[in-house]
Order: structure tokens, then sequence, then C-alpha cells
């Protein structure tokens, strides 16, 4: 911790000695907090900080529509487009270097999950599963699903290990959870936790946001904040010593994530990329994720916030959109681009303008609920990065299989509880049925042997099938072929046994 003197005169230089102005007014415990806060804090880029973050939000924010060009749908692999031996060779060499521990993936999970209104990490959401699961818990047993087919196929014994990017607000909550679980089944030495930054709030004439008499209002610096906590915590390093070389990074609340997909990783892998990302296509325009699109000729994502209703709404002369290629914040790096932008990129990534409402305390000490925007928060994008790599590849994956994210709370149009837990139980309805199972719906009525259940539809049967019986609708054939399911029906490694028995 700083000492106080040292921290005043900082405050003052950078012109922010407001911070301190209730000091005289807090209890030990408080002033204590404090301190360690500040001393937590780049002081000598407060200034740099607030005044430039001023500046961003007063500025007319520029328009990229007007350089904004399509991919070409021919520089974008596609799963639907490529013949199965394709898809399978991908496969097999994803399934190679993971059998190798050459592949690890990293979670994005230091957000707030403003949106779906609850006060502990997402990761730890129950969408109401017949098996109760959480999305960590979905997480875990991919990971050792992944692990096992790839061990299976190559006699190995390999590790996908578990970066977690946290932030203050949600790593303690994480560990906790993850201790109490047990670590899901994985060996704890191969989750890897650590702590984004967190940037002070800002208001409209540069002064740092006061949301107690003795706390700062702080913010975690964006997903693209990925890039400097990987070197504030050392996990380049760790990686290496790891063997990882590739990494499969995702956003937390994606409940049809695949994790360390063999077949993205080997299609990566085949186009000799240093960096991708999955799109899907767009579901309509105002859809809530960013697009990949050329940029004065460079690929990269245009995120939702930043495009114009009207360019998101444009439609071809076949009536499809022309910025349908949806970013779902599943990206590949190889180790070596990331240490690339370890060194040489991470301090050009953008920043991004949040204008939020943050609750504060005024000159007077009264606590302040504001009714309208007060502060400014700024952010950086994970994908920011794409640019700077030598080799960007896209690869479209299906909706139904692949996206189906969680982010508002029950009784939202999209994206909620519901949504998502229907994705999952359709996806495993349609696993359920090509390998021949009959399902019955709730009163024991034979359903339709139909493999078009799709993401949007209320599933007609609850089957829900463990990523540690089958990781991607495999190996079912063996087990429900001929068989009448009822519903709901959980299909998880006991029952597997079960059923291989008789
Ligand atoms: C993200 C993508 C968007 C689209 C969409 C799909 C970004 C910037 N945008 O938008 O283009 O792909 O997802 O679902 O990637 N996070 C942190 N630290 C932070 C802020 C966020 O780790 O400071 C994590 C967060 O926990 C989540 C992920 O980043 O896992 C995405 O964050 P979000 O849900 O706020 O992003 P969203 O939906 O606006």
């Amino acid at each position: 911790m700083l000492p106080l003197d040292q921290v005043r005169r900082s405050l003052e230089s950078a012109g922010q000695s407001h911070v301190l102005q209730f000091w005289p007014e807090l209890c030990e415990e408080e002033r204590d907090g404090l301190l360690q806060e500040l001393s937590q804090l780049d002081l000598e880029g407060l200034r740099e900080h607030c005044e430039g973050a001023a500046r961003a939000a007063a500025s007319p924010s520029v328009r990229v529509d007007q350089y904004m060009e399509p991919v070409p749908p021919e520089s974008v692999g596609s799963v639907r487009k490529s013949e199965p031996d394709r898809l399978s060779a991908w496969e097999s060499e994803g399934l190679l270097q993971i059998s190798q521990s050459r592949v690890g993936v990293l979670l994005l999970a230091g957000g707030q999950g403003t949106r779906l209104g609850v006060q502990y990490p997402k990761g730890m959401y129950d969408v109401g599963l017949p098996s109760g699961k959480t999305l960590y818990q979905i997480q875990a047993e991919r990971i050792h699903k992944v692990q096992e087919l790839a061990d299976q196929k190559h006699g190995s014994k390999c590790t996908v290990p578990w970066f977690i990017m946290t932030s203050e607000f949600t790593l303690a909550p994480t560990e906790k959870f993850f201790k109490e679980n047990n670590y899901f089944g994985l060996e704890p030495s191969n989750i890897v936790m650590f702590e984004q930054r967190m940037i002070p709030a800002v208001t409209f004439d540069g002064k740092v946001i006061l949301q107690g008499k003795g706390k700062i209002a702080m913010a975690p610096d964006g997903n693209g904040g990925l890039y400097q906590a990987l070197v504030d915590n050392k996990v380049l390093e760790d990686m290496k010593k790891r063997g990882v070389e590739y990494l499969h990074v995702y956003c937390v609340d994606n409940i049809l994530v695949k994790m360390a997909d063999p077949v993205f990783m080997g299609f990566c892998l085949s186009k000799g990329a240093d960096c991708g990302a999955k799109v899907v296509a767009k579901a309509y325009p105002a859809e809530p994720v960013g697009v990949i699109c050329r940029l004065r000729g460079i690929t990269q994502v245009v995120e939702y916030s930043e495009i114009l209703p009207e360019t998101a709404e444009l439609r071809g002369s076949d009536g499809e959109l022309i910025y349908s290629t949806g970013n779902i914040c599943n990206h590949f790096f190889t180790r070596a681009f990331l240490n690339d932008v370890a060194k040489k990129f991470k301090g050009k990534l953008k920043q991004h303008v949040a204008i939020k409402k943050v609750p504060f305390v005024d000159s007077e000490g009264n606590q302040v609920t504001p009714t309208k925007p007060n502060g400014i928060k700024m952010e950086k994008f994970v994908f920011d990065v794409f640019p700077f790599s030598r080799n960007f590849v896209a690869f479209e994956v299906e909706r139904q299989d692949e996206f189906s994210p969680l982010k508002n709370a029950a009784g939202a149009a999209t994206d909620t509880p519901t949504t998502a837990r229907s994705s999952l139980l359709a996806q495993h309805y349609r696993w359920a049925t090509a390998a021949g199972g009959k399902l019955l719906d709730q009163h024991g009525n034979p359903l339709p042997h139909t493999a078009s259940v799709s993401a949007g539809d209320t599933p007609p049967s609850q089957c829900e099938i463990s990523p540690l019986v089958s990781y991607f609708g495999e190996g079912l054939e063996q087990l429900l072929r001929g068989r009448t399911l009822p519903s709901p029906f959980i299909l998880d490694e006991k029952r597997a046994k079960e059923l291989q028995s008789q």
C-alpha cells in the first residue's frame, strides 16, 4: 500500500484531489480500503485516463459505417458448406493437437452481467435444465469429454488447461464456487484464474467518480483488458510452461459453446491462421453481436453498439443482410500471436466509450442515484487485436448447434434463461432422434422422429444428455438406437452405463 502523502500528491498532479475530500470523515477501515484501491491504480496515467475519457465522450463519435465493406463470402470457412470429409479432417487435426496438450481454453468472465441482473458471476447461473447444471458445470464437463475423446483416439493422457479471466467482481465468488463444486472433477492445478484490471469511471468533465465517500466507482476495463491481464499475471509464461500453443477464447454465457472445438482448431490450423473468429449468420439486423467486416480493407469486428441501424439493416438483391457475419465471441489465437500482442500491440488497442448511469456521492456528501447517464466507462474489446494478425480467418458455424447466449433476465424477448435452456434441450432432442431413440412427450405419447427441432422452439421433450456422455452428439447410437425415451430423460454417465449393460 502506498503512503497517504504520496497518493495525495499524485492525485493533486492528476487534477483529482476531490477523491480525498471525505478522508477526515472516514473510519480506519474505510481509509485502509480507499488507500488500497488508490494504490492499485495507475496514478501516473490517471490524468491521461480522465482527460482522455472526457475528450472521447465529448468528441462526435467517428462513424465507421462509411468505410465498411462486407467480407467476401468465399473468405469465410463454413460448417454448412464444407464436405463431411473436410470437417472430419479438421476435427482429427484438432483432436491430435488436443491429445498433445497443445490446446487451452480461455474464458472471459470478468463482466458484471448487468443485463441478466444477478449479483453473482454469470457462469454460476442455472437456466433450469432437468439436471440443474450451471453454465460452469456444462463447460467443465465439455473439457473433460474433449480430453477423453482425444485420449481415446491417440492413446494419450492429455490436459486442456482452463484459463479464466475474472475481475474484482467475479474472482472471489468464482473461486469459491469452483472449490465448493470440487472443480467439477477437473484437476485444480489445470484451472488458472487471474484478474483483469479495473479502471475508474469518470464524469463528463474528467473527474473520477466517487461511488461512496471512501470508494471510487470502478469498472473492469472491458474484455480487451485480457491482453494486459495476461502480462500482469504472467499467464503467457504459464501457457508456455504447459506447452500450450493454441487457445480457444470464449465468452461465459453461450450455453452451446464447444470447448476447445476440435473442428474450429483444425480449420484455423489448416489455414495457418494466427487468429480466428467463429461467426453465425445474424438472426435479425439489431441482434447484439458485432459484425466481421472490412474497414479500409482490413478485416475486423465492428461492435453492435457502434454500427448505425440503417447499416445493420442493409440487404443485398437476394434479400439477405449485407452485414450478416455475426461475431459470437469465440476466438482462436496462437500463443505466438498473443505474445506479439502483449509485446507490441496492447497499448494500441482502441478505447471504446460507454456512457452509463453511475451512482455517486456529490460534493456535499449526498448519495445520488442518477436518473440520466452521468459517467464514462472506457472499455477495450477482445477482438480489436484482429487487425494486428498476419493471417485472420473467420469460420461460420450453425447457430442452432453453437450459439445461444444468456444475456437477459426472464421475460425479455431474446437471449434469456428460457431460450438458452430450450436451445440445449432442442439440440439434445435432435441428437437423440438422430441416434435412433424414440422420444415420448410428458404424457407418454410418441414424438415425431424428426431432427428439425431448432433453438427458438420449445422442445417437445425434456431430453438432456450430459457432456460427460457425449461432447457433440457422438457415441449415442449404441446407447439409444431403438429405445423408447420418456420425458424427462436425463442421460448421465450412470444411465449410460445401465443402458450399455442392458
Ligand atoms: C460480446 C461481443 C459481441 C458478440 C456477443 C455475443 C465483445 C466486445 N462483444 O458482446 O460482439 O460476440 O458477445 O454474445 O466481445 N467480459 C470480461 N471483462 C469485461 C467485460 C466483459 O471478461 O470487462 C466478458 C464477459 O464476462 C463475457 C464476455 O466478456 O463473458 C462478453 O461480454 P458481454 O457479455 O458484456 O458482451 P456483449 O454481449 O456485449
